[in-house]
Formats: C-alpha cells, structure tokens, sequence
C-alpha cells in the first residue's frame, strides 16, 4: 500500500469521526460490493452514533434482499442533497456511473468521499480513498474501520461487508484474492459475519428458471472464435421473457462462460436502447479486457469491465468486438 493512500485512508477516517449526518450512495446497478457496502457502512455508521442514510435509484436484485434489512431512499431532492454535510460515494469510478436518482448529479451535493477500488477513479471527490489492490470496496471500508479507535464492527456490519469481499472476489476465486483479502475475510468472520448465508445466498440460490435460461442459452448461443480462446453468448431478449428472467441475477452467466477450459476472453451481449452492451472477463492480465472496453465507450478492471456500442447493427457489433478481441489475443501470444 502506497503513502499517499494511507494518507487519505487515515483523512476519511477521522473526517468520519469527527462529522455527522451522511449520504450514502454508490454505482447504479449496484452489485453484491456496492450493496454490501453501502448498506454495511451504514449499519456501521448507525451502530457508531452517527446520522447517515442511503439512496439508491432502484430496488435490489432479489438475491440481496436477505441481506437489506434497513430502509434506504429510491430518491432525493436537490434541496435535500444539499442539506447533507457530506457525501460518502461507494465503489464507483466516475460522478455519472453515481446513481443519485432525479436526474440529480453528485457534483450538485455536499463534499464527496470516494472509497473505491476501480483503477480508473477519476478522483473526483475532496477525499479520495482509491485502492486498485484491494479486492473489494467493502474490504476497504472495512480497513477504514480499523483506523477507528473504539467503534466497532457488529456481526451484521461483518456480514454485509464479507458478501462485497465475497461477490467481487467471485468467492475468492479471482486473482484479486491476495492475503490480505483473505485475512480481513477472516477479521471478518471473527468479528462473527455469517459466513453460512452469504455463501448460501450469492451461491446456491439460483432460481430454476434462472437454471433453465442458463442451460438454453450454453446450448444454443454460445460461439467461439479463435480456436476456443474467445467464447461469448448473445442474450436473446425472448429468451428472457420466455423463462420470465430478471437480468440482474444474472451476474453469474459470465462466469459459466470463464469456467471453459481454453477461453481466455469471454463476452456477454446483450442488447441495449440504442445498441448492444457488452460484460467482457480474462483470465490473463497480458489480455486486458479494460483496454478493450476502454475502445468500446466503458472502462472497468483488467480482467473485469464493459463497454457498448451505438447505433449499430449485431454483426458489426460483432465485427468490432471480435477484431479487438483477436487484436488482444495475438498481440501477446
Ligand atoms: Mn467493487
């Protein structure tokens, strides 16, 4: 860990201390971090004395509602956002991917505190705690945590903050899973996370529509190219009408696509507005899926990002997706 993040660990620490009466917010479409995080840290917050509330565009995925107990707001008011002394901003790269709800924008609220994780912060707050080696956003604030003399982390806290380590480290299986992630995950489990319910509801509940939908599409839409080393899927929309499918719990898709022997990139498409949107995963940091996604209008980690395309048909959304896919492969083979 460099000087300079420590330094600002150790600021948004004791600004935390020393202030009241937070907003929380984090990316849209929040994932198991971003949930885990946000509604972790306001349990923390809560647990500690202080004010705090979180806002979220939407309502959660169904998988997470074990885990959300606490009421949180699906929108704010300009005059409201303005109110708040401080805005804690969790696990998201860029103020517009901060879903705030009402056309509102982060810029427009109280000083903001980034804790994120993303390589491509655009460190856009008066405190960025920005950490690319840490695994998790929720691992971070709990480091954050640590820094804290004499609050504490209660088994709920733990909890929430173990299924962000867990969701992003897809179970510790990604190689951002370094000993010190494994080590808060066991800080975790001291401080009594329930380690039984957040491997049984982020692993073994999927839904048997959602089995089916996932069985159909590896038979009849999933393609390869070069040689094997590039595997994607296409997500048909009537697919997802005929098994009556959320498209947020399908997170898990991408990673049946990973677990092909041989594929070193994988894709997810899907169709979007104005033109596909595509998830992109490597198991090899010399094929980086972040420089793709970065050419595709997205960003995202090495291993782990997105990007779309506009006002295009499938088959060049395909050409031009495949191109940089194979231009990635060769380059470094
Ligand atoms: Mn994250």
């Amino acid at each position: 860990m460099t000087e300079k993040f420590e330094a600002s660990l150790a600021r948004a620490a004791e600004f935390i201390q020393q202030h009241d009466d937070y907003l929380l917010v984090t990316h849209e479409r929040p994932d198991g971090d971003a949930i885990g995080s946000i509604f972790g840290l306001l349990n923390f917050l809560h647990e500690n004395g202080k004010r705090a509330e979180a806002v979220l565009p939407e309502t959660l995925p169904e998988k997470y509602l074990s885990f959300v107990s606490s009421n949180y707001r699906t929108n704010i008011t300009k005059f409201e956002l303005a109110a708040y002394q401080s805005c804690l901003v969790l696990d998201t790269p860029n103020p517009a991917r901060g879903a705030i709800g009402g056309g509102l924008k982060l810029e427009a609220g109280p000083p903001l505190i980034l804790l994120d994780h993303h390589p491509d912060n655009q460190l856009y707050g008066m405190i960025n705690v920005v950490a690319p080696n840490v695994a998790a956003t929720a691992e971070l604030l709990f480091m954050m945590s640590k820094k804290m003399p004499g609050w504490k982390v209660s088994p709920r806290t733990a909890t929430l903050w173990l299924m962000g380590i867990v969701t992003d480290t897809g179970g510790f299986r990604f190689d951002n899973t370094s000993p010190q992630t494994l080590r808060h995950a066991a800080e975790l489990l001291e401080r009594k996370a329930d380690h039984h319910t957040v491997m049984l509801e982020i692993f073994f509940s999927k839904s048997l529509e959602l089995q089916q939908f996932e069985s159909e599409l590896v038979t009849h839409h999933l393609h390869t190219d070069c040689g094997g080393r590039f595997a994607w899927i296409y997500i048909p929309e009537e697919l997802i009408r005929k098994y009556r499918i959320d498209m947020r719990d399908t997170e898990g898709l991408i990673e049946i696509l990973r677990s092909i022997k041989n594929a070193d990139i994988v894709a997810l498409l899907q169709r979007s507005d104005d033109g596909y949107k595509m998830s992109l995963r490597s198991k090899d940091p010399r094929f980086s899926v972040g420089k793709i996604a970065r050419q595709l209008n997205g960003g995202g980690h090495e291993l782990a990002a997105g990007g779309r395309v506009r006002n295009i048909n499938f088959n060049s959304a395909i050409e031009i997706l495949t191109g940089l896919v194979r231009q990635t492969l060769n380059q470094n083979a």
